[in-house]
């Protein structure tokens, strides 16, 4: 098992878009662990390949208390969504800052377990806005983006100030 390093926001690779996974194989199936590992050593709630710089669409979440519901989605697909919810959104790759953000709170989504098998889930609320943040990133798309251009600004020079000091 591994902590896998996550890029930060301005960084380019968090731009790609994702392609689909097409083999579930031993390769896959350790990035899975690693990404839970990675994902719960940095006391997130959910983590998408792009975030380790993996360009594959796979998502890993556990939005449980008790940390003991882990959720592997491959190839999501959101097919039904309706409904508002507005949470303070927070991401791994834009450590330090939080905006509250709407989204639709009740959402249908389809896509392959870590076995393969076709799966689908309703979701609502924190889990349905967990899953479409990771969607986003797996589109190349961050929390920020849905922020004013000045916000983002500031974001954007906090965390380049912050990447100079710690000498990247
Ligand atoms: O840990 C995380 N918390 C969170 C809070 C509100 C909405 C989405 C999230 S996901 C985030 C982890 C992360 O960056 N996943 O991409
Ligand atoms: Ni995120």
């Amino acid at each position: 098992m591994s902590i896998l390093t996550i890029l930060e926001f301005p960084d380019e690779r968090l731009r790609k878009k994702a392609t689909p996974v097409k083999n579930i194989d031993n390769n896959l199936q350790t990035l899975i662990t690693d990404m839970f590992e990675t994902m719960y050593h940095s006391s997130g709630i959910g983590l998408a390949a792009t975030q380790v710089n993996v360009h594959l669409q796979l998502l890993v979440i556990d939005t449980s208390e008790e940390k003991n519901t882990p959720l592997c989605l491959i190839n999501p697909e959101i097919i039904s969504k309706d409904g508002e919810f507005e949470y303070n959104e927070g991401c791994l790759s834009v450590p330090l800052s939080f905006e509250k953000i709407i989204r639709p709170g009740h959402i249908v989504v389809k896509g392959l377990d870590r076995n393969g098998e076709a799966i689908e889930i309703e979701a609502n609320d924190l889990l349905s806005t967990c899953i479409q943040h990771e969607i986003d990133h797996l589109n190349g798309k961050l929390f920020v983006d849905y922020l004013s251009p000045l916000k983002r600004q500031r974001i954007k020079t906090k965390l380049e100030k912050r990447h100079r000091m710690a000498g990247e």
